[in-house]
């Protein structure tokens, strides 16, 4: 062997793996495009298109094949399958605990507190993870039951109303390092805007929320502080496809609506009447819920851009590439594979809304919020309408541009676009009741 060629390989070799590295994750991310002409061809995948080519012409052939086909694939290569949660591999239980309630607004509605119990053993520990449920519910007649929106807050119970009595979460999480800080009183309804509890009340709906934090951090490296504690030990590598943050708030739904169906009699709630609803990352959160929970009666998704009713492959505002730098820690690690080629993905967006049927979905944008596409929400909407058609219902409506700001419009399939900024407001929530009023009184 010539005495170099020892020497050679190896730089060869370093070569090699210092181009792949390059080309996996150092390729910077290109500025976001808002120019309409520059969003380059595509052609989306058929949601009425099996893999092996055959198409789907009922609603049951939807149901029993191409449904559980294209969950499979958004698990796969998108939001990751959250395996460990299933009964029979989960390692933890699930207790509900009732702590107080009061009547507010003057007696227009009553506040109740509740706590998801998550742990290991017979007995919760000190090790035992705990998230707080707060619900407003109108006031009743004695025995009756209320349709109810579900829906994870930002920054803790105590920002969504200023009344004293809310339970402030124990940890404030930081959202760019493993830290946390206590909750603070000042911080008592500063995200009043974006819950118009009384609103609600008036319009006879109950509200659930809590704190997205709570379930999980929402931060990368932050899983071994929220319920994931339970299924990984330090330093445990999850697999590719695996559920990260995003399916990890989703699953956490789910556990509120358990919890909501535990306690409905006290809650003066009904659990087949509900609304799932989530701004930005939580409607991205809420629209994934909506597809792997089918108990949701109304799947929402406020202004949830990229990775929610936005097309990924429409380069518009955030890209794939762009989200999966920003938030590593969001989607399954399968997801990043197509940072640099989205064509390639198996699926896209309008194929998310579409697991939404025959139930009635909504999606809303705002004017001001290019980042997250209002077109390319819009035309996830309208590109789900052949799903619904399966089942004989009105689809989008016969919807085909984009509606003036303001107008809530379609069938089944529900949009608008609100003038201003990204935010879920309460012309928002009066879009979500009138659209619920249609569908589930
Ligand atoms: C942004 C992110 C969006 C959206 C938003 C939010 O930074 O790029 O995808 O999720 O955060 O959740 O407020």
């Amino acid at each position: 062997m010539p005495k170099y060629f020892v020497p050679i390989v190896l730089l060869l070799t370093l070569f090699l793996a210092a181009a792949e590295l390059r080309s996996a994750e150092v390729v910077p991310v290109a500025p976001a495009n808002y120019d309409e002409a520059k969003v380059q061809e595509y052609t989306l995948p058929d949601p009425l298109t099996m893999q092996d080519g055959r198409k789907v012409t009922t609603a049951e052939q939807w149901m029993k094949e191409r449904r559980p086909e294209l969950l499979k694939l958004f698990e796969e290569h998108v939001y990751g399958k959250a395996t460990l949660f299933r009964k029979g591999n989960k390692t933890f239980k699930t207790r509900f605990e009732y702590l107080n309630s009061k009547p507010v607004y003057d007696g227009k509605g009553i506040q109740h507190q509740f706590q998801i119990v998550w742990y290991q053993g017979n007995e919760p520990d000190e090790n035992a993870h705990r998230v707080d449920v707060l619900v407003y519910t109108p006031k009743l007649a004695v025995g009756k039951k209320v349709p109810a929106f579900v829906s994870l807050n930002f920054q803790g119970n105590h920002t969504t109303d200023a009344d004293p009595d809310i339970r402030m979460p124990v940890r404030i999480w930081n959202r760019s390092k493993v830290v946390y800080s206590p909750a603070k009183e000042e911080e008592r309804g500063a995200q009043a805007n974006r819950w118009p509890m009384q609103f609600l009340l008036e319009r006879g709906y109950a509200c659930v929320t809590a704190y997205y934090c709570d379930i999980e951090p929402d931060v990368n490296g932050g899983y071994l502080h929220g319920v994931r504690k339970f299924l990984y030990k330090e330093g445990e590598k999850q697999a590719l496809d695996e559920a990260n943050t995003i399916a990890t708030w989703a699953w956490g739904l789910g556990e509120m609506l358990d919890g909501v169906e535990h306690f409905q009699d006290k809650l003066g709630i009904d659990p087949t009447k509900t609304v799932v609803v989530g701004h930005s990352r939580l409607g991205k959160t809420s629209l994934w819920a909506g597809a792997i929970d089918q108990r949701f009666a109304i799947v929402i998704s406020n202004d949830s851009g990229c990775g929610g009713a936005a097309l990924s492959r429409r380069n518009y505002g955030e890209t794939v590439h762009r989200i999966n730098v920003s938030f590593p820690h969001w989607f399954c690690d399968n997801f990043k594979k197509y940072n640099l080629d989205v064509n390639s993905l198996p699926v896209d967006q309008h194929q998310l809304i579409a697991l939404a049927a025959p139930r009635p979905v909504y999606v809303a944008s705002a004017t001001e919020d290019r980042w997250a596409d209002p077109k390319g929400e819009f035309l996830s909407a309208y590109n789900a309408g052949s799903v619904y058609k399966l089942f004989g219902t009105s689809g989008f409506g016969g919807v085909t541009e984009p509606p003036q700001p303001d107008l809530s419009v379609g069938g089944i399939i529900g949009y608008h676009n609100r003038t201003g900024g990204h935010g879920i407001l309460e012309p928002d929530w009066k879009h979500y009741c009138d659209f619920a009023d249609k569908h589930l009184k």
